[in-house]
């Protein structure tokens, strides 16, 4: 255990089904001494990267767009930012985290299909690289707490072997935030939090800021680091702390009390790290991003108003994703981006960042945007209605409806088409278009 572990601490989280727990594929020490060597022939240190993942967030869900929901934390750190108004996700919480680490939209993974059960034996393919894979070439330290959720069904699944130098957290999509148990259905049970390739059994109460906390006190300055921050709040089962839910004893519905708690919660762990890295002095070399990883599920708490559907469809509400940059780097602060940005743009963007972009971009699907956030790209349309296309498979989308056939297919290319030749001429960016239109001919 790296922290000393204090009972009582903000944020709930993760578990894990210890059963599946497998064996080390870790990062030999020896190599992030060669990584640091590389950085410092360079003369400079990259920015340290800070990505916060938060779970089923609605667009609704955070003070700033308007909400009951307190959220000072984030609040701020948006608007001393750029607000990204025009932000998209995927629908569900596998796919969207797996275009994060690969900048490829999930038809290209195989995960296009719905999130990763416990017991499926599938994962993201071992054979595509990931984002911390390339940030730790490039000299990074790698780090991830909270959820994985793409797939650990063997060691080379794991996050550890994905580009992590360490990872504390839960595997599996949800779980109990105190207990740890993660089910499957009623028959497949376990504890699902990990201390890298372990199930952490000593560990109890709440432990991701606590973490966040020991890593950012830890870590050598002079270094660059990645941290990635999957916070498995406020996905159900929804539970909170009863100082935390003491804020929202006057909300009615019980399932927006514990929601709005849990997203508290939230906030007052991202302001712990926040303050802990302008301690550290890590900030004035930081960027730090905030994404929801779908829309918010109204059934539990959830409120994407005024957008429409939720989590688990490509209704606005669905795919909309509340979403923020916040850094001292920043060229224009405190401004609300209308540019269409999606989450597999991260990988590009933030290997360009780090100094080692992307040697073949035509290969991702994503695109740096950092710079561009006022001008804007074009390209996301296209995987939300794209990412379904397997004959075989009948998405829950309001555009293919459940009798998926060629011709709907050809019928969903086509509106995408249409969309993205839009965008494309409002934007002055027809070269984007073509290359969309040769990926897109392709699925006709
Ligand atoms: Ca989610």
């Amino acid at each position: 255990m790296r922290a000393p572990w204090l009972p009582g601490l903000t944020v709930f989280c993760m578990a894990v089904l210890s059963c599946l727990s497998c064996v080390s594929m870790g990062l030999p020490n020896t190599a992030e001494d060669t990584a640091y060597k590389n950085t410092s022939d360079k003369g400079r240190v990259p920015p340290h990267i800070i990505f916060v993942m938060v779970d089923d967030q609605g667009y609704s869900d955070v003070g700033y767009h308007g909400s009951d929901i307190h959220t000072p934390v984030l609040d701020q750190l948006a608007a001393e930012g750029v607000k990204l108004e025009n932000y998209y996700v995927q629908p569900i919480c596998s796919p969207s985290r797996s275009q994060l680490m690969t900048g490829r939209y999930q038809i290209h993974t195989g995960l296009q299909h719905s999130i990763i059960r416990s017991r499926q034996p599938l994962c993201l393919p071992p054979d595509t690289p990931t984002l911390p894979e390339r940030l730790w070439q490039a000299g990074y330290s790698t780090h991830m707490v909270g959820k994985w959720h793409l797939g650990f069904c063997r060691p080379e699944c794991l996050p550890t072997a994905r580009g992590f130098q360490s990872f504390l957290g839960s595997l599996t999509g949800s779980g109990d935030h105190f207990s740890f148990q993660s089910c499957d259905g009623a028959e497949a049970c376990g504890f699902d939090l990990h201390d890298g390739e372990r199930p952490a059994w000593e560990l109890s109460g709440n432990y991701s800021t606590l973490e966040l906390i020991y890593i950012l006190r830890t870590h050598d300055r002079r270094k660059p680091l990645f941290l990635y921050v999957a916070l498995q709040a406020a996905h159900t089962p929804l539970q909170a702390p009863a100082h935390l839910l003491q804020r929202y004893h006057s909300l009615g519905n019980r399932l927006r009390r514990h929601y709005a708690a849990m997203l508290s919660g939230v906030d007052e762990a991202v302001g712990e790290m926040v303050e802990e890295m302008r301690d550290q002095g890590y900030y004035a070399n930081s960027v730090l991003i905030y994404s929801s990883d779908n829309g918010g599920q109204p059934l539990s708490g959830g409120c994407n108003w005024p957008l429409r559907g939720g989590k688990g469809s490509y209704w606005e509400g669905g795919v909309r994703a509340v979403g923020f940059v916040h850094s001292p780097l920043l060229e224009r602060k405190r401004e609300v981006s209308r540019a269409l940005i999606h989450v597999s743009d991260w990988y590009p963007t933030l290997l360009a960042l780090a100094g080692s972009p992307e040697a073949e971009p035509r290969r991702l699907d994503g695109y740096d945007v950092w710079g561009k956030f006022r001008s804007g790209f074009i390209f996301c349309m296209v995987m939300m209605v794209s990412p379904n296309c397997t004959p075989n498979f009948a998405p829950k989308s309001p555009i293919a409806g459940n009798n998926w056939s060629k011709t709907r297919q050809r019928t969903i290319v086509e509106v995408t088409l249409n969309i993205v030749t839009k965008y494309a001429t409002l934007a002055g960016q027809q070269h984007v278009y073509r290359r969309l239109e040769d990926s897109l001919a392709t699925l006709i």
